[in-house]
């Protein structure tokens, strides 16, 4: 596999990097996660081309959110947060906006300059013990940390736990949201799966990571974004009550067998039919002269360009909204991506929707395309044209 991000220029395809992608599950601690991992350096830098508030869904949910923890976590005189993985700031914007002290952690230049200029205190660094030493330096301990789709992505989830102790206050609660393992495996969503999520979290996995160093999950909230994401609340053990839900949602998963091989060798069963329905329908609507592009030039689509080997003999162009993305090639399968105005300019007849987790807040704003008698094709939770 490419990487999921690694759009590019037609000069840059003879140096194109590649991995071996391959999905694991520890037996010892029901990890589900990347069995080789891509540098950290080569994914998130100067030009990472994801933009949280891309999605103007996600940036409600985002806004919701930063409410919730203003109104229920942040009662201390002077209370200071911290964000992992912050991006444009777009979580942290309402915080900031109240004047509460603050600091976003990102790595990728180009994205914390982004939240920089919003005004969101923002330092341009990985997140780790140096990280958070330094915060604790100049700021002092956290009341809360977020961490908003960033945790999956951080591959020595030890030296993350070491670093949490480090920057939590001790009544502190780390808040953390990721797709969830179990709406992964259930939605057949395998395009989850690619270079920048390291780990695919679950209440089991998420216990066996974080007892040992002396925390444990005090809530847990379903979110219905990114095709199900689970929000975790996390304390120091004895620090807070722990509500109920979290030992329903464990049992559930004990009993849908996210700790088992057997699950996830039937999920591989059905990633493979999922691929054989989707090149089967591509090569059907080929055959038959329809035009067909792609809609939203996500990460996930990298995994399922070049897991299924769509070509742009199957996929004229990918329409996308980033103007980075724009005039670049689709990481592996080499897919020209182009501005959504193409996409409106002339309607292809099906759109194979690559962003089905926004699939409501685009098939509104995209009303004119099913009126006009065009199809949108998804592939998750099945492979269907509508
Ligand atoms: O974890 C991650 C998630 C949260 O975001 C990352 N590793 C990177 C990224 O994944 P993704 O690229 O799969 O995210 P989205 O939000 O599913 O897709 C974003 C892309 O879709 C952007 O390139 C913008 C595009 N898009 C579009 O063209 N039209 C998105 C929307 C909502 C649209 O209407």
């Amino acid at each position: 596999m490419p990487l999921a991000n690694g759009f590019l220029r037609q000069e840059d395809f003879s140096s194109e990097f590649f991995f071996e992608l391959g999905f694991g599950v520890c037996e010892d601690c029901s990890l589900a996660q990347l069995m080789q991992n891509v540098p950290r350096e080569k994914m998130f830098h100067s030009e990472y081309p994801f933009v949280t508030s891309s999605s103007r869904r996600m940036t409600e949910h985002f806004h919701n959110w930063a409410d919730d923890v203003v109104r229920e976590r942040l009662s201390a005189a002077d209370p200071f947060v911290v964000e992992i993985g912050s991006n444009d700031g777009t979580l942290l914007q309402p915080i900031a906006a109240l004047g509460i002290r603050h600091v976003g952690v990102d790595p990728s230049a180009n994205v914390a300059a982004l939240a920089q200029s919003k005004g969101i205190n923002t330092v341009c660094r990985f997140f780790d013990e140096e990280t958070a030493k330094d915060i604790v330096h100049k700021n002092g301990c956290a009341d809360v940390v977020l961490a908003a789709n960033c945790l999956c992505h951080i591959q020595d989830l030890h030296s993350l736990a070491a670093a949490l102790e480090i920057v939590l206050k001790p009544q502190g609660v780390l808040i953390f949201e990721d797709p969830y393992l179990g709406d992964v495996i259930d939605n057949v969503a395998y395009d989850q799966i690619y270079d920048e999520h390291a780990s695919y979290f679950c209440i089991l996995s998420v216990k066996n990571w974080l007892s040992p160093p002396g925390f444990e999950i005090v809530d847990i909230q379903p979110q219905n974004v990114h095709g199900g994401s689970m929000r975790y609340v996390v304390a120091r053990t004895g620090a807070h009550a722990v509500t109920p839900r979290v030992s329903v949602l464990e049992q559930w998963e004990r009993r849908r067998g996210l700790h088992l091989l057997e699950t996830y060798r039937q999920f591989a069963l059905d990633v493979n039919r999922s691929r054989e329905l989707l090149l089967a329908m591509l090569e059907r609507l080929n055959k038959e002269g329809c035009r067909v592009v792609g809609y939203a030039a996500t990460s996930k689509s990298t995994t399922v360009l070049n897991y299924c080997g769509i070509s742009s003999a199957l996929l004229e162009f990918i329409s996308d909204t980033t103007p980075m993305k724009h005039g670049k090639f689709s990481p592996g399968m080499h897919i020209p991506v182009r501005p959504h105005e193409d996409f409106q300019a002339r309607y292809p007849d099906y759109a194979l929707l690559f962003a089905w987790n926004h699939a409501e807040e685009i098939i509104n704003n995209e009303r004119a395309f099913n009126d006009a008698g065009k199809h949108w094709i998804r592939y998750v939770p099945k492979v269907e044209a509508f």
